[in-house]
């Protein structure tokens, strides 16, 4: 296994910012392309501004078994029509793989399913540990007005499929109604935009 020092990172709830050796990965709106179910929302909202949606500061360790990969995501409040910001969503390439979230600040939710398209949310959120067991897709979606910030870590090898959850999205929405977050049945692509 490749050797790296030990280290520490100094992890700032409010900022979102790990110092040192970090690589920062910048989600804006443009990046998501067909990821949100109202495709009319999405193109009004990006003919206007191309904001932040998420970022992903993550610590620089080895992909490689026995390795554990970690750092935070910065996921921003808003919607794009009446669907909370969210992450794009994966499964782990490795079967096997699971992966551990721990809330700084903000308040939250986070989608998962199984290949056979079981599923299951869980509120995340400041002072949450929510665990993502092997084989479990997951995407984290921000129903608050602050900031989510999410630690994570995870296998070194696992490897991500994003194909998957692109191509057939999640089964279930999180979506704003009367003023809160509600989970709703994906209509799916061909209902698209007939919301
Ligand atoms: C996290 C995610 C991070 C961003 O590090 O990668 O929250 O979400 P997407 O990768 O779906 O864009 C993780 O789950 N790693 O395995
Ligand atoms: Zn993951």
């Amino acid at each position: 296994m490749e050797a790296i020092e030990p280290f520490v990172l100094r992890v700032a709830a409010a900022g979102g910012c790990i110092e040192s050796e970090a690589a920062r990965i910048t989600r804006r709106l443009s990046d998501m392309a067909g990821f949100y179910h109202d495709q009319d929302a999405y193109a009004a909202m990006l003919a206007q501004d191309d904001p932040v949606v998420y970022e992903v500061v993550e610590a620089q360790v080895p992909e490689v078994e026995g390795h554990v990969r970690c750092g935070m995501t910065i996921l921003y409040p808003g919607r794009v029509g009446d669907e909370y910001f969210m992450t794009k969503g994966h499964f782990h390439e490795k079967p096997g793989t699971g992966e551990v979230y721990y809330g700084l600040s903000g308040s939250g939710m986070m989608l998962l399913q199984t290949r056979q398209g079981d599923w299951r949310t869980l509120s995340v959120g400041l002072g949450t540990l929510a665990y993502v067991p092997p084989d479990w897709g997951h995407r984290s979606v921000n129903t608050g007005v602050e900031p989510l910030v999410l630690f994570f870590a995870y296998p070194g090898d696992a490897g991500h499929d994003y194909d998957t959850i692109a191509a057939g999205g999640f089964v279930r929405l999180v979506v704003e109604r009367g003023g809160g977050p509600a989970v709703e049945e994906n209509p799916g692509p061909a209902a698209r935009n007939r919301r």
